[in-house]
């Protein structure tokens, strides 16, 4: 069976519960109930795992090897900051999907630059928890045949 692989980084257990303005309503626990539903719909599997800990994403990166036909990855701030991620992105072969909630572009010049999004497959940004959805059924739809 297809696994997908839905990872979220730092400060992001906090949604829906802080700054319902930039982030809106929908907790984590909401969106992973959500995806689980879409990803079974498919007959695949979904795992989920967050963590605000940059060794922890980069563990999990690298043990998705393998296991995931694709990964969703919400990198919160380290988007903006981790050649450390980067690496771990660029040395497997799992294609990786970079989600933002938020417009990253509409925001501070600091959120402008993604150091993730050269290594990954593809990247949704601005559409809100939408984009969550959106990322996975891109793995869903593309893998259909094979
Ligand atoms: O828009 C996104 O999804 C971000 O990845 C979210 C990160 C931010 O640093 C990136 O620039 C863009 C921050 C996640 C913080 O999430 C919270 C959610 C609710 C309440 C507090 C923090």
């Amino acid at each position: 069976m297809k696994r997908l692989l839905l990872l979220n980084g730092p400060n992001l257990n906090r949604l829906g519960k802080r700054e319902p303005s930039i982030y809106g309503t929908t907790t984590l626990e909401d969106v992973h109930a959500e995806i689980k539903q879409l990803t079974a719909a498919y007959g695949w599997e979904l795992d989920t795992f967050q963590s605000n800990h940059e060794g922890e994403l980069i563990d999990c990166l690298q043990d998705a090897e393998g296991t995931y036909q694709g990964i969703v990855f919400n990198p919160g701030a380290y988007t903006h900051t981790s050649i450390a991620i980067r690496d771990a992105i660029s040395g497997i072969d799992v294609p990786v999907i970079e989600v933002h909630i938020s417009n990253i572009h509409q925001r501070e010049a600091f959120r402008h630059h993604s150091m993730l999004a050269s290594v990954c497959y593809g990247q949704v940004v601005g559409l809100g928890t939408t984009g969550y959805r959106l990322a996975t059924l891109a793995f869903l739809e593309e893998n259909k045949k094979g």
